[in-house]
């Protein structure tokens, strides 16, 4: 990144004027999400305003099973009654999940760091705060957070430290242009936060049936197009036996992206006997976001998602196509 996108003062001006609000963060919630939500939450009780964590869940990340307990699940009329809502991490409304629908009517802010997505397109008329170049939303509350003239608590700033640490993949993904980033996190150190901790928080506590798990689907990871391409599947059948809680995607793409001549990988997992949801993630050359668009899907350049109808064996061939059809486009050999 070179310049972080200033906070906008509508949105510091929202921050101020409400009395009340619903924290709202993506399904599925991960460190970035749950770290933001929380931290923003506390802040904002600081400031003598009602704040409440809502997450549509579910909690399948072992490191955000424990902040479970602290946001609404489901949103009451009580809870939404005067909300206001503060959305985050999240690139359209869909993305809140069960959420969504509760969320409706009331006044709203987002807080995002999608390159696509309704909200990165401007179709809304909320107040946006929205930084592509930035490394975690997390990271732009931290810019939040100051802009109000406040520093961090170590809780918060231990929370901050947990969402950037998880998107920036432990600082792995930040390039020559990351200099800010380590600013940020020093600022949070300062404050209490600790990397040793965070690391731990991150990647320790996984459960023994993840690591089977991991060395069956790395049994069956197939290359194509000269080994650019990984591409390995779960089964519904391997979901029921090892439970979500057996999935730790995050350290199969980190192994995999360790092979000589990758470029993007691909994890296809059977969710429901009629529906798949496909993971993509990518080096410098290949824009993942433009594969999980074509299936309706969304992300960032270098990780990506989306859902598909169908098997594995009926959704494996029509990746494969889309990925036929750009590979040219990146520069890569068929
Ligand atoms: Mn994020």
């Amino acid at each position: 990144m070179a310049n972080p996108v200033p906070v906008p003062q509508g949105l510091l001006d929202f921050i101020k004027k409400g009395k009340k609000f619903l924290v709202v963060g993506h399904k599925e919630p991960d460190g970035d999400c749950i770290g933001s939500q929380l931290a923003l939450s506390s802040v904002l009780r600081r400031l003598g305003k009602e704040a409440i964590p809502c997450s549509a869940g579910p909690f399948k990340r072992s490191e955000v099973l424990p902040y479970k307990e602290r946001c609404t699940l489901h949103i009451s009329a009580q809870e939404r009654e005067g909300a206001w809502v503060l959305v985050m991490d999240c690139s359209a409304p869909y993305r809140t999940g069960d959420l969504a629908s509760a969320l409706e009517g009331l006044p709203w802010a987002v807080i995002d760091h999608h390159v696509s997505g309704d909200y990165a397109e401007g179709a809304s008329e909320g107040v946006l705060y929205i930084d592509p170049t930035a490394p975690s939303v997390t990271f732009m509350i931290l810019g939040i957070i100051e802009a109000l003239g406040l520093s961090p608590t170590k809780e918060e700033a231990e929370l901050l430290l947990f969402g950037l640490c998880t998107d920036t993949g432990f600082f792995r993904h930040i390039d020559e242009q990351g200099a800010e980033t380590f600013e940020y996190a020093a600022r949070l150190i300062h404050r209490g936060a600790s990397p040793k901790q965070a690391f731990q928080h991150i990647y320790g506590g996984k459960s023994l049936n993840s690591r089977i798990l991991m060395g069956i689907m790395l049994s069956q990871v197939q290359a194509y197009f000269e080994g650019s391409l990984l591409l390995t599947t779960e089964t519904y059948e391997e979901t029921q036996c090892f439970g979500l809680e057996g999935r730790d995607s995050d350290t199969l793409y980190q192994l995999l992206q360790t092979v000589k001549g990758v470029e993007a990988i691909v994890i296809i997992r059977q969710e429901t006997p009629e529906n798949c949801t496909v993971g993509l993630r990518s080096r410098d050359r290949v824009n993942v976001a433009e594969i999980a668009a074509q299936f309706g899907g969304g992300g960032h350049k270098n990780a990506a998602g989306c859902s598909i109808p169908g098997t594995i064996e009926a959704v494996r061939p029509q990746i494969l196509k889309v990925f036929e059809a750009k590979v040219g486009a990146w520069g890569l050999t068929l």
